[in-house]
């Protein structure tokens, strides 16, 4: 395992996904019913309630949780915290209705709009990106097997120290970001970088649970893709690295073992990765 770069802040990354999250405008839950409120939020003051009185938690553990609980929301690590420990679950249960390639957690680093780019590219990277280059390459076919013209490839993924761009001061805009429109037989070839595995921040509140609670901060490497096609449900999911770090403990819970790519040495300490996506109707 890599541990010499440096961990990144919670300024820097678990705070701005939460200004993410704001201006993607997914707030709001008016159409909810009551009774739908009553039910739900009744089940999770049950299960509160439940863990109080099985641990006998004291005044003092619930003085310092709502004392957590403020921190969470001052450093803007709602998004973070709700993604890694509880996304997982939400993604397991809108799966069981979906057919096509599996698909895992949003996370809180993306960002849409990135720039539309054509079937074979390279991802935007600075001059002297560092990291093993990475060609990504595949097909996205439809339920019957059909190639799907002109999908979308929407990827984004954190660079060879674990930073992705917009969450980290020191990377550019739009690092390792791109929405990769495949060929007339859905075809694409990304080329990029190899990403590292991410760290939770630990000097932020999300961190400081995880260390008091003696558990590791870490998710493997990954990329993030969604995957759309007009006429096609959009397919948000990971793709994974075979034998990786923290592939069998991941801190969010969101890996699967159909999302775990093995790329092969092609030529000069390049390596490459097929996956082909298929994507079921709207
Ligand atoms: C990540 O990069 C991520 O993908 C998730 C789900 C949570 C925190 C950081
Ligand atoms: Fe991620």
């Amino acid at each position: 395992m890599d541990t010499t770069h440096p961990s990144p802040t919670a300024a820097g990354s678990g705070a701005s996904a939460t200004q993410a999250f704001l201006a993607r405008q997914e707030g709001g839950a008016g159409e909810v019913s009551r009774e739908r409120v009553a039910t739900v939020v009744q089940a999770v003051l049950d299960g509160v309630h439940e863990a109080i009185r099985t641990h006998e938690v004291t005044y003092r553990e619930f003085t310092a949780a709502k004392q957590w609980l403020i921190e969470v929301g001052e450093s803007g690590e709602w998004p973070l915290l709700l993604d890694v420990f509880v996304e997982h679950e939400v993604e397991e249960v809108a799966a069981r209705k979906q057919h096509g390639t599996k698909g895992s957690i949003l996370g809180p680093y993306y960002l849409p709009g990135a720039p539309k780019l054509p079937s074979v590219t390279t991802l935007p990277m600075r001059e002297d990106e560092p990291g093993t280059r990475f060609v990504f390459a595949g097909q996205v076919r439809d339920t019957t097997g059909r190639p799907v013209p002109g999908a979308e490839l929407d990827i984004w993924h954190a660079d060879h120290a674990g930073y992705y761009s917009g969450f980290a001061p020191h990377i550019p805009e739009g690092n390792l970001r791109g929405v990769v429109v495949a060929d007339g037989q859905g075809r694409f070839e990304i080329s990029t970088v190899q990403p590292a595995p991410y760290q939770i921040p630990t000097d932020g509140p999300t961190g400081k649970l995880i260390e008091a609670a003696g558990w590791h901060p870490w998710r493997p490497a990954h990329l993030h893709l969604i995957v759309r096609a007009p006429g096609c449900r959009p397919i948000t999911t990971q793709l994974y690295f075979a034998g990786g770090d923290w592939l069998d403990s991941d801190v969010a819970q969101a890996t699967k073992p159909e999302l775990v790519l093995d790329p092969q040495p092609v030529s000069d300490g390049c390596v490459r990765a097929e996956y082909d996506f298929v994507l079921e109707p709207a």
